[in-house]
């Protein structure tokens, strides 16, 4: 990864929600800043040129030429034209928030898939700065009615963005396709899907190494995860869970990737329980939790069973006491992915949420009808199993929707 210097300029206006400077810093790192100065402006209202004052453009120019700095970070959305009257200004790269989480996203795509969603995501985020650019420069161009050869140059840039965009898609599509054929063979397996989600850094991927020994990668940066892994999870009575680790949320995602990764956060669309991640050690996890539950809103998985895990307490000095008397989701656990403490507690929260998908039948199976006693299983979990001499008594979990089936041919008796 290339470091580079950087500045991050913070504004607060009276409209403007609380800004929060710890994590723009993680983002500007992350991307593989060096936070040389940040500097800050109240404001009753914005400039609409460079957002802020003249005053400000100045000192901060003053700054970036003592300093070497290569890039100035807003800790806030830019139009595109503010962005480029602000390069224009200061002589050095300028760039917001979402610039900076494509950035990231760009640097850390990994799969193919992962790759082409951020692609995808970059090219309509430099469309729709083109747009705006383009006003500018059709300005500078010819006059009155004629196109200027900035103007023509843009036409043909936008033109090869939209037709690489289609590409894009298509492929992507082929590869969500497969995906789906994957999801439905599990859903005809009739495993119980489990999806970790949570705002980045919360610890997915620790707890998905912890209970699976999956070996993820997991990093104290943002974003590290943007693949989702699907593994097998061990349940008690040998039964099984599929559990994916997902990409991390983060409050005003650009919306740019979100459409590109839509297909990831299919992965909690279908799940039959959420386990929401909450890393207790930030002093910002309880906004952090309101911004995943309203994207789960959003992304209309807001009716899916949610537990609640609040993950670090290992790092944190409050006692558990203390804790327990806080507001909280619920159910919710507490633990510590990276310890282990609280695993045992977690697999039984799981198990209680998904008591559900699962029907506990008993039967008793004469030998002409054995069918019945190899579908059991192959599809159930057998809890006991009692040879008697003409028939076979067995108590067994199934499937809730295989259940329903097979005891639509069940003969008189065989159900008890
Ligand atoms: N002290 C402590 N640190 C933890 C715990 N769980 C995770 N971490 C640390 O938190 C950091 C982030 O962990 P990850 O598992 O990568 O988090 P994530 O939610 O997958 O993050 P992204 O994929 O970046 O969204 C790492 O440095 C972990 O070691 C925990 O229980 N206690
Ligand atoms: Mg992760």
């Amino acid at each position: 990864m290339t470091t580079y210097k950087a500045v991050i300029v913070e504004i607060q206006t009276p409209e403007s929600e609380a800004t929060d400077l710890d994590e723009i810093k993680s983002l500007a790192e992350t991307s593989g800043a060096k936070i040389v100065g940040v500097f800050s402006q109240n404001l009753k209202k914005l400039n609409p040129a460079t957002c802020i004052g003249k005053g400000k453009v100045d000192e901060i120019r003053t700054f970036i030429e003592k300093e070497d700095i290569e890039t100035v970070i807003f800790d806030m959305e830019l139009t595109p034209s503010q962005e480029s009257n602000l390069e224009e200004e200061l002589g050095v790269d300028v760039t917001d928030r979402s610039g900076l989480i494509i950035e990231i996203f760009a640097q850390r795509a990994r799969t193919k898939e992962g790759k082409i969603q951020v692609d995808l995501a970059l090219l309509t985020y430099q469309l729709s700065r083109l747009k705006g650019k383009g006003l500018a420069m059709s300005r500078l161009g010819g006059g009155i009615g004629t196109r200027g050869p900035g103007e023509m140059k843009l036409e043909t840039d936008r033109r090869t963005i939209k037709e690489k965009i289609i590409k894009l898609k298509n492929e992507l599509k082929l590869m969500e396709k497969n995906r789906d054929l994957h999801r439905k063979y599990r859903e005809k397996k009739n495993i119980p899907q489990i999806a970790i989600a949570g705002y980045t850094n919360a610890g997915k991927s620790t707890l998905l190494n912890l209970l699976t020994s999956a070996g993820v990668f997991v990093e104290d940066k943002l974003f590290a995860t943007l693949d989702p892994t699907t593994k097998r999870l061990k349940l008690s009575n040998g039964k099984q869970a599929i559990i994916t680790d997902t990409v991390g949320f983060i409050k005003r995602l650009p919306h740019h990737l979100v459409d590109a990764f839509k297909s990831t956060f299919e992965e909690i669309k279908e799940a039959d329980v959420i386990l929401h991640i909450i890393d207790i050690s930030t002093p910002e996890f309880n906004n952090h939790t309101n911004i995943v539950k309203e994207v789960l809103k959003d992304m209309d998985a807001g009716d899916i069973p949610v537990i609640y895990i609040y993950n670090k307490i290992d790092a944190v000095e409050i006692s558990k006491e203390t804790f327990l008397r806080y507001p909280k989701q619920r159910p919710f656990i507490m633990m510590s992915a990276l310890k282990g403490i609280g695993q045992e507690e977690l697999l039984k929260k799981i198990e209680e949420q998904l008591g559900f998908f699962w029907e506990k039948l008993t039967l008793k199976i004469g030998h002409v009808d054995s069918w019945i006693l190899s579908f059991l299983l192959s599809n159930g979990y057998i809890i006991s199993q009692d040879e008697k001499d003409d028939y076979t008594l067995i108590e067994v979990e199934l499937p809730r929707s295989l259940a329903g089936k097979l005891k639509k041919s069940l003969k008189p008796g065989q159900l008890l």
